[in-house]
């Protein structure tokens, strides 16, 4: 047959359901089979051997999206088979069955367990919305779907993406600024993914007001997603990786604490804030200029009265170790003077309504015309007017009302976007923008710096803006339940490929107190992203102006972060090439405990895969903790639990819940003031004894430049294996010379008092070790009742760093 043919259209009623109906012709292609009913066209492709994309339109030709997946299909094997109405399309990993009466469609492992099918009302329509039904398995939760508020299980709720700006929004408001229409089912047979690659609003309903289904639909465009198949969460967080794409190294400097406000001015007080986190010996990387920086907030200019010669102002702050990130909004003054809007016009880069008059929407500067990310001509022009920026000294950027935002909140939906030379109106181009703003302020970074890593922030974005951004979680409130509620976002979009991630610390609308401050800081210490930032004319909030109490345990927290960065560092590298979380749900490691999923434990999340932070409101003294299966170690006394059970645990301001993971292993270095700083050349390695052994990759490189694409970095595994009581250091890869002459390692759980490197013996020597500093005057427990200060007789090993293999034996 030949199923280019037209398919032929029933006239139907547009607000009746229609159902594809029965498949009246098929042919096999290189990648599957595709053919067409009465109503629609299908194709079904074999991507990979664990991903099957789906299409289905009512159209002659299939729409589709041509920013997220950036990954060709592979080259696999696959069979098809025929019984009866019954076609089978099989990979290694994948047995998909197809129902030529109805076009439904179900998914099976390739031991025959059924992971997701279709409900037999299968693809269907409702004028242009479309919509897959699928069956419910038993015991299903749905885990992902981004940036989106409620519980980690997202069964019983209903879930809008359309990019919105949404001030001080509540803690189950949907939706919000970013859409990624990404989940992944899990239930007693296996898990699955599902991302629909369609940009227009989507909703994705899991069991809301109903009982028989979960769907996603898309208000127009084609059903487009692809099903992917693989024997773990991680695994099909890998896959859904492959295909959107990864974040590319940041520089070090964006692992440090940020602060922010809107606004710091004049350039005094920006120094002034500075200054004060280097008098505090408090560590810190990264200051930010908020709008007021902006003469009548047009971007790409300064105010010149607030900061007179910016360059001056920005190379002082250099010298104090201090990273400068610009804020830029997409809306453009349309001032007759202004260049930016003179030559935008002239060169046709603004959004446009359909009789080629230019669209205005108000935002800060008064009306804007915006610029179309959509088109490439407009992200090449933006990127090189960040010259303005990197002339000056800036580092990073950050895309803000980039959803667009406008007052009114409302954007009428006829206006224009290039959308690539296909042309879409803003049903179809809203939920791009953000992520091709981003992409031009990456583009910029790039083009501006070539040498230099990009660090680009943004507050929108879609499916693959891991790609360009790191991502915040917008507009908080200072509230104990916000705090809480970042925490699932972040860990939230690290299910659906965002790892660098993390929201305002202290909350940026509204006061927060001293102890939810304080509190918040220490958590925000176990986020990929840390940055302090509040609103316009509330008080100050930065870690010091809470008083004395609030200021040791934020300076305690906000050293920590800093001496855990060779671990923090390297599982950004390792998250840039598997697309894994930095902070992870726990439902990647232990989908099937149900207990991860309860309301009391499903803000628990790890940290670099060996830190189990259990958040706690600041309220609280005492709390209760789940454990996962296998032993964890309190961190700040190495007191050992047994998992898979609840434990309570003190909870004092300045003492948040963490336990290290046994069997695993951490690395730490000594204190900075800025990641840029040299440190002591002592590396130190922390390994916990436990059932299970672990691989840790370290990884080390010069933190800026892109050098280390060319092999000039440091890479080697460090396993230890339980089983053989040892350590193995694997010998190191790359050109980089490390960054320690040192290693110490420091054995949390062993009993040993010596052990053979390579053959020789070597006593261990002893320690007491705290990983936090001890809080003399505000301490709320006495002196001699410390059972969680430090870790008394710790047993260590110095070594020169050898960069060579070599064993460790005998650990017990
Ligand atoms: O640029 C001002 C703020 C910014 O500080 C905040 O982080 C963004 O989410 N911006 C929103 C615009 C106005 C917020 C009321």
């Amino acid at each position: 047959m030949n199923s280019k043919s037209s398919v032929p259209k029933t006239s139907h009623n547009s607000s009746r359901h229609q159902s594809f109906g029965r498949i009246q012709e098929w042919i096999q292609t290189e990648t599957g089979i595709e053919g067409h009913s009465e109503f629609a066209r299908f194709r079904i492709s074999v991507f990979q051997e664990g991903i099957i994309r789906i299409q289905a339109s009512r159209f002659d030709s299939f729409e589709s999206n041509p920013y997220s997946v950036i990954s060709e299909p592979a080259q696999v094997d696959f069979s098809i088979e025929q019984k009866g109405n019954q076609l089978e399309i099989s990979t290694t990993l994948i047995a998909l069955n197809l129902d030529l009466d109805n076009f439904s469609i179900s998914f099976f492992d390739r031991n025959g367990n059924l992971l997701n099918a279709d409900d037999t009302l299968g693809t269907a329509w409702i004028g242009s919305e479309v919509t897959a039904y699928k069956q419910v398995q038993e015991h299903e939760r749905f885990i992902g779907l981004g940036e989106k508020t409620g519980n980690l299980d997202r069964s019983g709720r209903a879930y809008t993406n359309w990019n919105t700006d949404y001030f001080g929004y509540g803690i189950g408001d949907d939706p919000l600024y970013m859409s990624i229409p990404f989940y992944i089912g899990v239930h007693d047979k296996g898990a699955y993914g599902i991302y629909f690659d369609n940009t227009h609003k989507s909703v994705f309903n899991f069991g809301a007001s109903n009982n028989r289904f979960v769907y996603f639909s898309a208000e127009d465009g084609d059903l487009d997603y692809y099903y992917i198949f693989q024997p773990s969460v991680a695994e099909i967080i890998k896959a859904y990786t492959s295909l959107t794409g990864r974040m590319q190294m940041p520089p070090k400097w964006a692992l440090g604490f940020q602060q922010c406000r809107y606004s710091y001015y004049p350039d005094s007080e920006v120094y002034t804030v500075a200054q004060t986190f280097r008098d505090k010996k408090m560590p810190a990387d990264v200051i930010y200029l908020d709008i007021h920086h902006m003469e009548g907030y047009k971007v790409f200019t300064f105010d010149g009265e607030k900061f007179s010669d910016p360059k001056a102002m920005i190379s002082r702050l250099k010298e104090k170790g201090f990273k400068v990130v610009v804020i830029m909004d997409p809306g453009i003054k349309t001032q007759r003077d202004y260049f930016p809007f003179e030559e935008g016009l002239e060169q046709d880069l603004f959004v446009k309504y359909p009789d080629g008059k230019i669209y205005e929407g108000q935002v800060w500067p008064g009306w804007c015309g915006f610029p179309d990310f959509t088109k490439a001509e407009t992200r090449t022009w933006w990127a090189e007017k960040m010259a303005f920026y990197t002339e000056a000294g800036v580092d990073g950027f950050w895309t803000d009302m980039n959803e667009p935002a406008s007052w009114g909140q409302f954007t009428p939906n006829l206006i224009e976007f290039e959308y690539e030379g296909e042309k879409a109106s803003h049903r179809k181009a809203r939920n791009i923008y953000g992520m091709q703003m981003a992409r031009s302020a990456q583009e910029g970074a790039a083009f501006q710096n070539p040498d230099k890593r990009p660090f680009v922030l943004t507050r929108s974005g879609f499916a693959g803006i891991q790609r360009f951004a790191a991502a915040w979680t917008g507009d908080n409130v200072a509230s104990e339940e916000h705090m809480l509620a970042g925490i699932r976002l972040v860990n939230s979009l690290g299910l659906s490929g965002v790892s660098f991630a993390g929201y305002d610390v202290g909350g940026f609308a509204g006061e927060s107190t001293k102890s939810l401050f304080a509190r918040w800081m220490s958590i925000g210490a176990f986020a990929p992203f840390y940055r302090a930032h509040s609103m316009i004319n509330s008080n100050d909030a930065e870690p010091w102006a809470f008083g004395e109490e609030v200021e040791e345990i934020s300076r305690n927290y906000m050293k920590l972060r800093y001496r855990f960065l060779p671990t923090i560092y390297s599982k950004f590298y390792l998250s840039s090439i598997t697309g894994l979380p930095i902070s992870e749900s726990l439902a990647i490691q232990y989908p099937q405990d149900e207990k991860i999923y309860l309301t009391a434990y499903q803000n628990e999340y790890l940290f670099c895969d060996s830190l189990l932070v259990a958040p706690v409101e600041s309220t609280k003294e005492i709390t209760k903790v789940y454990l996962p299966e296998g032993d964890w170690y309190y961190l700040y006394t190495d007191k050992k639990y047994h998992g898979k059970g609840t434990i309570y645990k003190d909870c004092p301001l300045n003492y948040l819940p963490v336990f290290v993971k046994g069997g695993q292993m951490l690395t730490m270095q000594s204190d900075v003031e800025f990641t840029g700083q040299k440190t002591d050349g002592v590396l130190r390695i922390h390994v916990y004894k436990g059932e299970k052994g672990s691989e840790f990759l370290h990884y080390e490189d010069a933190g800026e430049g892109l050098e280390y694409l060319q092999g000039d970095f440091l890479k080697r595994t460090i396993s230890y294996h339980p089983e053989s009581n040892s350590l193995a250091f694997g010998t190191a890869e790359g050109s980089y010379s490390s960054d320690f002459k040192k290693l110490k390692i420091y054995f949390h759980g062993f009993d040993s008092a010596s052990v053979t490197v390579d053959g020789a013996l070597f006593p261990l020597k002893k320690e007491d070790f705290a990983f936090l500093e001890r809080l003399t005057e505000f301490d709320p427990l006495p002196e001699n009742e410390h059972p969680y200060f430090e870790i008394k007789d710790l047993p260590y090993l110095e070594l020169d760093h050898s960069l060579s293999a070599f064993s460790i034996t005998g650990l017990n």
